[in-house]
Parts: C-alpha cells; sequence; structure tokens
C-alpha cells in the first residue's frame, strides 16, 4: 500500500520524551496499523509550539492542545517537564526553545502548578498556562497559574480540556499575526463552528 503523503514527522519514546506530532500521522496510522511509526522519518518539520506538561497524568488533558494543533497544521512538540521533578532540564528548556525555533510555550500543570510561571520567568516567548484538574477540582491550578505577580506574565486558560483547546488556538492566532495561511484555516474553524451552531437540531422534548 502507497505511503499517504505526510508533511511533518514524528519521534518520541522514552529516550527524547519528545512528541514532534506529524499533520497526516492519523492516516498513516490507520492505513499501516502494523507499523512503529516511531521509527518514520518522513519530512522534518521544526515545531513552532512547545506543549509541555508537569507529569504525564496531565496528558489526558493537554492533548487536546496537540490535537487542535495538528488539526490547523501548526508543527509543534509535546513533553513533560516538571518544574519540582525536573528543575534543572525546565531551565534548559525555556533557555533554549527559543533558538529552536519555538515561538508560543503552553504549559499545562495541576496542583501547585508553578510550571507555566516558572517557565516564563525564564524566557520572553508568549506562555500560555493551562490548569489541569486536580484533587481540588482545578481551582489551585487555576489560582496558582493566574495569580502571577506583576512583572512576569503568564496567559491563563480555563480548567481542564476547554483551556487545553483554547489555549492551541490562542497560539495559532498569536502565529497568525504573520501567517496568512493560518489566518485562513483559524478563519475556516470559526466559521464551521458558526454553521454547526445554526445547523443545531435539538431532539423532541
Ligand atoms: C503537577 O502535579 C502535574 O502537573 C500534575 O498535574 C500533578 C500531579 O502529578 P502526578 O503525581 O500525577 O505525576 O506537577
Amino acid at each position: 500500500m502507497p505511503l499517504p503523503r505526510v508533511k511533518s514527522w514524528m519521534r518520541f519514546g522514552a529516550q527524547s520524551n519528545l512528541i514532534h506530532v506529524p499533520v497526516a500521522i492519523r492516516p498513516l496510522q490507520r492505513s499501516h496499523p502494523g507499523w512503529n511509526i516511531r521509527a518514520i522519518k518522513v519530512m522534518s518539520t521544526s515545531p513552532l509550539v512547545s506543549v509541555i506538561m508537569g507529569s504525564k497524568s496531565d496528558w489526558d488533558i493537554m492533548r487536546e492542545s496537540a490535537r487542535m494543533l495538528t488539526d490547523l497544521d501548526i508543527p509543534h512538540e509535546s513533553r513533560v517537564v516538571s518544574a519540582h521533578r525536573t528543575p534543572d532540564l525546565m531551565a534548559q528548556f525555556a533557555r533554549e526553545a527559543p533558538g529552536r525555533g519555538i515561538q508560543v510555550i503552553i504549559a499545562g500543570a495541576g496542583g501547585a502548578a508553578h510550571l507555566p510561571g516558572m517557565v516564563a520567568a525564564q524566557t520572553l516567548l508568549p506562555v500560555l498556562g493551562v490548569p489541569v484538574l486536580s484533587k481540588l477540582s482545578g481551582l489551585d491550578s487555576l489560582l496558582s497559574i493566574v495569580q502571577m505577580p506583576a512583572g512576569i506574565p503568564v496567559g491563563t486558560l480555563a480548567v481542564g480540556a476547554a483551556g487545553a483547546k483554547n489555549a492551541a488556538l490562542l497560539a495559532a492566532a498569536i502565529l497568525a499575526l504573520n501567517d496568512a495561511a493560518l489566518r485562513g484555516r483559524l478563519e475556516d474553524y470559526r466559521q464551521k463552528q458558526t454553521d454547526d451552531a445554526l445547523n443545531s437540531k435539538l431532539e423532541a422534548e
């Protein structure tokens, strides 16, 4: 079976703890279910958005960011970077992100969620914080991220999946300032949302 056209590539696993999410990997997964897609390198695209999270347990929510970025055809990476478990990695990540071409960082964390603020303190890149649901229903995460003292901003989104999805949309809006094609894709996304709402059919009472 011929390979579908793939615009980006995927590399992830224990060693790099890094996921380059390809734009068209889903058809590839469907048509080649037995393949080890970790080993497939089709074409390299540097990520523009980095989706980081404090723990693997945040991925259920943070994958909404990654999915939205994939849908909008935005090269991105997703990885675990913990402020309290891997503080050196966090500092290195924040320092090196601009040089790697990253333009926006989305940081999800739960509980005493200091990751977004600590990363924002070490870079001039825009940092969008996503409060992950916690034992206190995400209220602790929300307050930890949104209540940054003056001087180091973190753009804070809603708690949970809606926030993760909106973080990607906000990152897209930032990138679209200098990318007319992406702006067009965002307009299409909004239009579809409008059409879906207008075409809503309610079931009988
Ligand atoms: C935070 O602690 C993470 O962002 C996560 O939301 C929370 C709990 O982490 P785990 O104990 O599930 O790894 O750093």
